[in-house]
């Protein structure tokens, strides 16, 4: 089974502005945005999971246990309420991020020692890469 406990550190994302713009992010943050190398920090336990992505401009904070709908707030990203839940592709966590926004979403998935990430919105996938720290 896969475990995603741990730290992880940033090592290069593409097409994030793209991403950004999709979900409608302003321009000063976005600027700010694209030179962040955030870290997430991944707790989990069994189906339960909770997700920490800090920077030095904003940080954001998301818990869920696999297969159970939650209220997502994506406060400090578009503050967007969206009806989220979370599910087992293999070894891939899915999440669908159902709100105003057409195809929402996040894939994480574990590679040696690398964490991938791939976030969507609407036609935009960014692909984001993170090294265990
Ligand atoms: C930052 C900085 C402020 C602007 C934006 C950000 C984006 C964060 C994202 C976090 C995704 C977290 C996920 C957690 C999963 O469990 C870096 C906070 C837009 C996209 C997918």
């Amino acid at each position: 089974p896969v475990d995603f406990n741990g730290t992880w550190n940033f090592v290069r994302s593409e097409n994030f502005e793209s991403y950004m713009l999709a979900l409608g992010i302003d321009f000063a943050t976005r600027k700010i945005a694209n030179l962040l190398k955030p870290q997430k920090v991944i707790k989990q336990e069994g189906d339960s999971f909770s997700i920490s992505t800090t920077s030095t401009f904003r940080n954001y904070f998301v818990q869920f246990k696999i297969g159970e709908e939650f209220d997502e707030d994506n406060k400090g990203l578009d503050n967007r309420k969206c009806t989220s839940v979370v599910t087992w592709d293999n070894d891939k966590i899915v999440c669908v991020q159902n709100g105003e926004k057409r195809n929402r979403g996040w894939t994480h998935w574990i590679e040696g020692d690398e964490l991938y990430l791939e976030l969507c919105c609407e036609d935009q996938i960014s692909r984001q890469v993170f090294k265990r720290g």
